[in-house]
């Protein structure tokens, strides 16, 4: 959160500087540039239904989400590429159980992840799925790298 905080006052002292920069920054041609990017998983399939857990697509996070078992989808809005998001059925991340890597190839607005149990292959994204016995409304570990 560190960085969101620091990246928003350095938006304030150099909005020319950071609308320059729309690669790293995020940045549109709306009046708020973003910073960084947000991943927000949901309760239901296709972005739907109530927020389990947003966060920022700063990597080096490893968290459990704020609803255990709940999210059955994400939407990623404006993340970095390179941006890896693996979520895992098991709490303690163990690959025996379900879990599906999001991994982020081109800057785009917004991506929609339908659901975790299904590959994607896209210009944007690339989704590759782990089965066990069932990932979706199973989530309990997400990390960001
Ligand atoms: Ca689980
Ligand atoms: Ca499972």
């Amino acid at each position: 959160m560190n960085r969101r905080g620091f990246a928003v006052v350095v938006a304030a002292a150099t909005t020319a500087a950071v609308m320059v920069s729309g690669l790293v920054t995020g940045a549109s041609a709306g009046a708020t540039p973003r910073q960084d990017g947000e991943i927000i998983f949901y309760e239901g399939n296709g972005a739907t239904q109530n927020i389990v857990h947003a966060t920022s697509d700063e990597p080096g996070q490893d968290f459990a989400p704020h609803q255990n078992d709940e999210a059955r989808s994400a939407k990623l809005i404006f993340v970095r590429p390179g941006a890896r998001i693996t979520v895992f059925d098991s709490p303690s991340k163990d690959k025996r159980d379900d879990y599906a890597i999001i991994y982020v190839k081109k800057f785009t607005g917004t991506i929609i992840i339908d659901h975790f149990e299904k590959d994607v292959d896209d210009e944007y994204v690339t989704v590759v799925y782990v089965r066990n016995n069932g990932l979706n409304g199973k989530v309990s570990r997400v990390t960001v790298t």
